[in-house]
């Protein structure tokens, strides 16, 4: 019985299905995918619904997830017009997942948008005796264990779209995290990105997760496309024993929809 995450798969349907290959999930296994499933690549609505069918995976909310949320018919209607639409649909590569769900029936629409609310924003859990504190990117101590559907809308933004690894000192990793009582796992910031940030000594191009004391990055650049030399893809992680599991991206994976980057 071992327990995986992973994250920011951005619609990468090939990577996903490899790495469910690598990890050899099993039906007690449990798989945790912490965010941003969807944009950037094809296939996000596809491995959505593949996690929402079974029952040994979860999702946690992304800031890609959460834009959807906020910007499509809770009902299942064709139309898209909330508050994030703009943000979603023209500057967050949204456009081709929207195009996805409309492909799918209203029941399914409906079924989608309702599985996703009630998706969590920061779960908490332990494995091994050792806690793990799981989000998409931040942390507050009132969204912990609470599902999308219980929060206002800017709670659970604060927890999608602020990051330990960027914005100012006062949110970084090093400074506000270290007295929690958790390993934290998150995604949202590749993991090129956060170490060339911190100045680590290291060949910052390497696909690989990067730790920062008590907290671990596992986004590994899936909407990156293979770009500026890096090595991008997704890193699976088990949490029993800290192996991680990195699924390399080919030029074949590249998203047509390829000025989309960040
Ligand atoms: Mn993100």
């Amino acid at each position: 019985m071992a327990t995986y995450v992973v994250s920011d798969l951005h619609g990468q349907y090939r990577i996903f299905k490899q790495g469910l290959k690598d990890i050899d999930l099993k039906d007690d296994d449990f798989l945790y995918v912490i965010g941003d499933v969807i944009d950037r690549g094809n296939d996000g609505i596809k491995i959505l619904e593949y996690i929402r069918r079974h029952k040994n995976m979860d999702l946690l909310l992304g800031n890609h997830e959460h834009m959807m949320l906020n910007s499509v018919d809770p009902f299942g209607g064709e139309e898209c017009r909330g508050i994030d639409t703009d943000l979603w649909i023209y500057l967050n590569g949204g456009l081709q997942t929207y195009e996805k769900y409309l492909d799918l029936t209203p029941k399914s629409r409906k079924r989608l948008f309702s599985w996703l609310n009630n998706r969590y924003v920061v779960k908490t859990i332990e494995v091994n005796g050792k806690n793990f504190c799981l989000t998409h990117s931040f942390y507050t101590e009132k969204c912990v264990n609470k599902r999308c559907s219980e929060l206002e809308y800017d709670d659970a933004w604060d927890i999608v779209w602020k990051s330990m690894f960027r914005e100012d000192r006062s949110t970084r990793a090093d400074n506000i995290y270290k007295d929690l009582p958790y390993t934290f796992i998150t995604g949202h910031v590749p993991v090129h990105k956060a170490r060339r940030d911190y100045g680590a000594e290291e060949d910052f191009n390497r696909l690989e997760t990067f730790t920062v004391g008590n907290m671990i990055d596992i986004d590994g650049g899936c909407a990156y496309l293979c770009r500026f030399g890096m090595e991008c893809g997704a890193l699976f992680l088990r949490l029993d024993d800290m192996k991680v599991f990195p699924v390399r991206m080919i030029r074949d994976d590249i998203p047509i929809m390829d000025e989309m980057m960040f």
